[in-house]
């Protein structure tokens, strides 16, 4: 019987990727992990908590040293089965030339069940025959997992060939690139390999489940609580007669976009913490529109809505508003993203990011005889921005396997380079958009709370989708 808290050992041959598949499954980023083989000489347990309570352990141990004299040994064995894991601890546990596999066999000796990793972009070897062997020797619920370090995927059929009559589960799960999505189907196939861990580890897998549903909705709220402070963000200076009133404004721009800039990195790296990428910093893909700054022109080029769904949202909101001047009137005050297509589509004409911002509409931007004031922001395109970012941020942060350490742009995932996700919005949805955004910028407390409500649950709704689509 295994323990009430499943137990699996990760156990394989040096350099395989043990412990990155230890780091994926336990979302856990301080598992050592390294190109060079032996890296982890002793057994370390990394329990998966939810709400502070363990529910699942995987064991990260060190690789088989010495396969073929283990086998001889278990085979040569005549006492009890089911000593024969604690024997041959006790036997050899002061051989140096076997301590790694005495203490990658500790954890079976106790009890765990075993998840055995190849690199299946590799040819099958005498070697690893015996240790599927000794595996099978062993008696405990086993399943093998193959992560194929790079792409060539002809030595899979032997693998599986092989590993059919050794394990009661295979599965193929690449350490670096697993999602959350192929972790659960993982986390499926364990059921399977002894009944009796089949109710255990469905548990597991509903508390998993319940876990990311609650950072979504955690995620829904922080963008909302950014969207909001940096919509309703203003400030303003005394202008007194005499004063330098285009360095005033340039100073006031400055903060605000420094504000708004800050502000969204902030809720990304609650975003990335509520995920667990808590030691490496999330790379992003290099192509990633995310690498330009907020205010470039790039990003307002690629993200937001399309000039007609602006329109269509103006038309909707009242000309009075400022969207509604920014896109329907022509000239000098069109729209910044009207703006910047153009000038992109245009040969690749220069156009500076800060420009963006050079339009008082923008801004809000106003002079009474004693003060200029800055904000809140007049365009509703902000807000579709920052939530494109924000959405292709939480997609990024669900999805970077936490064993993953090479950072390697070209397997990266890129699929985003298209206009951002709210450019495909319903009606109804932008609908919710404009009231929020109109609703933030007033003094009227109730209507704020109510349209963050109703933001915060639209956003859980496209988080989920994101979810089901991953
Ligand atoms: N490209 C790629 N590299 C991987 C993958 N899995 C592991 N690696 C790399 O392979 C090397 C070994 O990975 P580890 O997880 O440290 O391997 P291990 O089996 O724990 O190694 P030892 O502790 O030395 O036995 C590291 O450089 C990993 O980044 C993968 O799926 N794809
Ligand atoms: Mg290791």
């Amino acid at each position: 019987m295994l323990k009430q808290i499943p137990e699996f050992a990760i156990v394989g041959h040096p350099n395989e990727g043990k412990s990155s598949v230890v780091s994926t499954l336990s979302e856990d980023d301080s598992v050592r992990v390294s190109p060079v083989p032996g890296e982890t000489t002793d057994c370390r347990a990394f329990p998966v908590l939810i709400d502070g309570r363990e529910v699942i352990r995987f064991i990260d141990t060190p690789g088989f040293q010495n396969p073929r004299a283990t086998l001889a040994w278990m085979r040569a064995y005549q006492g009890d089965d089911r000593e024969m894991l604690h024997e041959f601890i006790r036997a050899h546990r002061d051989d140096p030339a076997m301590h790694d596999d005495c203490a990658l066999l500790a954890p079976l000796a106790a009890g765990a069940g075993i998840i055995f990793v190849v690199d299946g972009s590799r040819p099958l070897r005498n070697m690893d025959k015996a240790e599927m062997e000794i595996l099978r020797l062993t008696g405990r619920p086993r399943m093998a997992i193959i992560n194929c370090k790079d792409e060539n995927s002809s030595f899979l059929a032997d693998w599986q060939n092989e590993f059919r009559k050794h394990f009661n589960a295979i599965r193929l799960f690449n350490a670096n690139k697993a999602t959350y999505s192929q972790r659960i189907a993982l986390l499926q196939s364990l059921k399977a390999i002894d009944q009796d861990l089949e109710a255990v580890i469905e548990s597991v897998i509903q508390a998993f489940s319940a876990d990311w549903d609650n950072r979504r909705r955690q995620s829904a709220v922080l963008i909302t609580a950014m969207l909001a402070e940096s919509l309703r963000y203003q400030a303003s200076a005394v202008c007194p007669p005499g004063t330098d009133e285009e360095r005033l404004r340039a100073k006031l721009r400055r903060e605000y976009t420094d504000f708004v800039t800050k502000r969204e990195r902030i809720a990304h790296q609650q975003i990335r913490r509520l995920f667990k990428h808590n030691l490496f910093n999330l790379q992003l893909p290099e192509q990633s529109i995310l690498q330009e700054d907020l205010f470039a022109a790039k990003t307002w080029q690629f993200l937001g809505l399309r000039d007609e769904d602006l329109i269509w949202a103006a038309a909707m909101s009242g000309a009075a508003a400022g969207v509604g001047i920014d896109v329907l009137t022509a000239g000098v005050s069109f729209g910044v993203f009207a703006a910047i297509g153009g000038l992109i589509g245009a040969a690749g004409a220069a156009f500076k990011g800060k420009e963006l911002l050079s339009g008082s509409r923008l801004l809000g931007m106003k002079l009474d005889k004693q003060q200029l004031q800055v904000g809140p922001v007049t365009n509703i395109q902000l807000l579709y921005i920052l939530l494109d970012r924000a959405l292709l941020y939480f997609h990024h942060a669900a999805n970077w396997a936490h064993g993953r350490r090479d950072h390697d742009s070209a397997t990266a995932v890129t699929a985003e380079e298209k206009l951002g996700c709210t450019a495909a919005w319903r009606k109804e949805e932008l609908l919710i958009c404009d009231r929020f955004f109109k609703a933030v910028q007033k003094e009227d407390q109730a209507a704020q709370a109510l349209a963050e409500t109703e933001l915060a649950g639209l956003l859980l709704a496209k988080l989920r989708e994101q979810a089901a689509s991953g």
